[in-house]
This record gives structure tokens, C-alpha cells and sequence, in this order.
């Protein structure tokens, strides 16, 4: 793809508020962005999403650091490739790591975009261009989340999902839904629930919950399968969909009913839209998942997010839901429930140079 450099910056900056499932609390977040610059001057852009501690995946910024640097990079200096569609291929021979390998694929694609004058959601396939917006709610104290859904309702979002965990379940379930009776509503468990939480789960059905999703282990599919058969309530998976031989694999067994795509947890955009394209052929809904991302990855979920199947609000929030100022410019905005998508070409977002220059704690530019 005719490229010059590739420069890494991690950054950091702190939550405007924190961030708790019952894994733990985000208070601050830190992230690799990648530039792509090609011969001819054109720049694509990616965001590395994995957490500073292994506690959604395995994997860290210190291990996407030493992946992107000492393998990913090396195989695209060593292997030319046409088109970014083959770099999904290209990078088969690293096992795993698709945090680290989605931050290098979503930079080629927004290239690849670029290079050819269009916008990615178009290149992708996409045809809408305003995107539905959710926003997630991480405040396990029911009043203080009741206060928090009441001011992202007046912002205009119009689908909201909280955590929750046998801890603090029925009754904050409950308290939200007596609060919000008509509210598009979700529960996500982060796999802290087992089998024999059937019944408690269960109980849940009577809340009117779009779904709950991974309320069992993060890579488990046979037992949300059997959860599946005793519950109403739609089963979403997250966690345990990490390739699409997972998402098949899931579907052909019942294991879920809907599936949350990230584009960092499945290796890239290229794997995201064949997951896409074979759940839209089973009739299953997916959306996009989100990772307290900043703008650039705001960015590639907003122009996945546009393709057809995406028929459920994703957790694609504003700049402004987790950060004083984001590093990209213009930053994303929700207006009436909804992100409209930019009409430039790539991702239609820039880099704000000043606000990326400012948290940005250590970069590295490997020339080729
Ligand atoms: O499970 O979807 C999740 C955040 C971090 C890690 C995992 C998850 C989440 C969220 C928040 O639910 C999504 C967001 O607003 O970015
Ligand atoms: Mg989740």
C-alpha cells in the first residue's frame, strides 16, 4: 500500500467521571494511536483499544506496544499488500492479539478510503449516514444512575444500558425500570454470572430488557446456549466472540440471539463486516460495541456502524460522554439521538494535533 511510516503515540488522559462494572473502575485511559503515512502524503488513522490491565481481554498497552512494534509492523514493511481487506490474512501468521492488530488494520482502511475518495462507511458498504447513538451507564448506586440516565435522555440518546451483577441486580433493574417504564433498556453482566443463576436471570425477564449481554463465562458459548432455552430475555454476546468461526459457531448453537461487534475484539474492520454480513444472513441483529474509546475509534465504529445490519443503537456515544476534549476535530456529536456521519473521505475526522500532543506520554516513528 505504498507506505512511508508508521507512528505510534500513547496517550492518556483521565474519565470526566469513572467507569465501574463489577471487574473494577476506569478512571483513566490510555491508548496507541497509529498513523499510516503513505508516499504520497495521504495519512489513514487507528486507535489501539486495549486496556493498561488484562481485565475485559488478555491483552494490555504494553503487550499491543510490543506486538504492533516487533511483529505486525515488521510483516507489513516485509509484505507488500494491495488493498487493506488482505491485511486481516497478512497478519494470520501473530496469534491473537487483535487489539493490537485492529489498531494497524483500521489505519489501512481509512487509507484505503482516503486514497480512493470516499468516505469509509461508503467503501465499507454503508447505507445510512446518521448513526443511532446508546450510551452507557457504569454507576452501580441506583440513584446516582437514575440522575445520569435522566441527563443523557435530555442530551437526546435514546437507547441506555447499565451493569449489572448478581450483587446489584433485580433490584436496580427494578428501580430504573419504575423510573423509565418505555426506556430501550439493556443490562450488560461482564460474565458475572454461572448456570446456576438461571432462575436469577430469569427473574429479569419481567423488566422488558432488549437484551443481557455475556451474563456467563467471557468464553463461553455452551452454556449461554442452555441459559439461552430457559430465559426470554435475548441473549447478547461480547466477550466470547473474538472471531467469525465464534459468531457462526454461537448462532448454529443458540448461544445468543443478538451479538455485540467491536472491531478491536474481532482483529479489524475486515473480520467486523464478515461477521455482519453472515449475521445479517441468519436474521440475527448485531451493533457496535464500545470500548471508552477516543475519537479515531469513535470514528471507524460510527462508519461500521452504517452498514445495513447494525439495526440496534450501538454504544457509540459523543466526544463529550467521556472526555473534556477529545483528540480528533471535528469532535463527534449527538444531536436528536443520532451521529450524522462526515461526508469527507476516510473516516472524516481529523487529528486535533494540540490536544493529542498534550496527552500524549511517549511515541515512536518506524520508517520504512
Ligand atoms: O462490556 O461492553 C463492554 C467498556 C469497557 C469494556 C467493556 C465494555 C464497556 C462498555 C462501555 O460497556 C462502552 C462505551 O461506552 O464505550
Ligand atoms: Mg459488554
Amino acid at each position: 500500500m505504498n507506505i512511508k511510516s508508521i507512528k505510534l503515540s500513547l496517550i492518556k488522559m483521565p474519565l470526566k467521571q469513572p467507569f465501574t462494572t463489577h471487574l473494577g473502575t476506569v478512571a483513566e485511559r490510555e491508548a496507541i494511536i497509529v498513523e499510516v503515512e503513505g508516499h504520497d502524503g495521504v495519512s489513514g488513522y487507528g486507535e489501539g483499544v486495549a486496556f493498561s490491565s488484562p481485565w475485559y481481554t488478555e491483552e494490555t498497552m504494553q503487550t499491543s506496544w510490543h506486538v504492533l512494534k516487533d511483529f505486525i509492523i515488521p510483516l507489513i514493511k516485509e509484505n507488500e499488500i494491495a488493498h487493506a481487506v488482505e491485511a486481516y490474512t497478512l497478519f494470520s501468521s501473530i496469534r491473537r492479539n487483535h487489539m493490537a492488530k485492529a489498531a494497524i488494520e483500521t489505519a489501512l482502511w481509512d487509507l484505503q478510503a482516503k486514497r480512493e475518495g470516499k468516505p469509509l462507511s461508503k467503501l465499507l458498504g454503508g447505507t445510512i449516514d446518521s448513526i443511532p447513538s446508546g450510551v452507557v451507564v457504569g454507576n452501580p448506586n441506583l440513584p446516582a444512575a437514575i440522575t445520569q440516565i435522566e441527563s443523557y435522555l435530555e442530551k437526546g440518546y435514546n437507547r441506555v444500558k447499565v451493569k449489572i451483577s448478581p450483587e446489584n441486580d433485580i433490584p436496580y433493574i427494578a428501580g430504573i425500570r419504575k423510573k423509565f417504564p418505555n426506556l430501550p433498556l439493556m443490562a450488560d453482566a461482564n460474565s458475572a454470572y454461572t448456570l446456576e443463576d438461571a432462575a436469577r436471570l430469569k427473574a429479569l425477564d419481567e423488566y422488558g430488557l432488549l437484551m443481557i449481554e455475556q451474563p456467563l463465562d467471557y468464553d463461553d458459548i455452551v452454556d449461554h446456549a442452555k441459559l439461552q432455552s430457559q430465559i426470554s430475555t435475548p441473549i447478547c454476546l461480547d466477550e466470547s466472540i473474538v472471531t467469525f468461526n465464534d459468531a457462526r459457531k454461537a448462532v448454529e448453537l443458540g448461544s445468543c440471539k443478538v451479538i455485540n461487534i467491536k472491531i478491536g475484539r474481532v482483529g479489524g474492520l475486515g473480520e467486523a463486516k464478515r461477521i455482519h454480513d453472515f449475521c445479517a444472513g441468519k436474521g440475527i441483529p448485531v451493533w457496535v460495541g464500545g470500548m471508552i474509546e477516543f475519537g479515531i475509534s469513535r470514528a471507524h465504529n460510527l462508519a461500521l456502524a452504517s452498514l445495513p445490519g447494525f439495526t440496534i443503537p450501538g454504544d457509540i456515544s459523543g466526544s463529550d460522554r467521556y472526555w473534556e476534549e477529545d483528540i480528533i476535530e471535528p469532535e463527534i456529536k449527538v444531536h436528536g439521538g443520532s451521529i450524522t456521519l462526515p461526508e469527507r473521505p476516510g473516516i472524516g475526522f481529523e487529528l486535533n494535533r494540540k490536544r493529542l500532543k498534550k496527552v500524549t506520554i511517549f511515541e515512536e516513528k518506524i520508517i520504512f
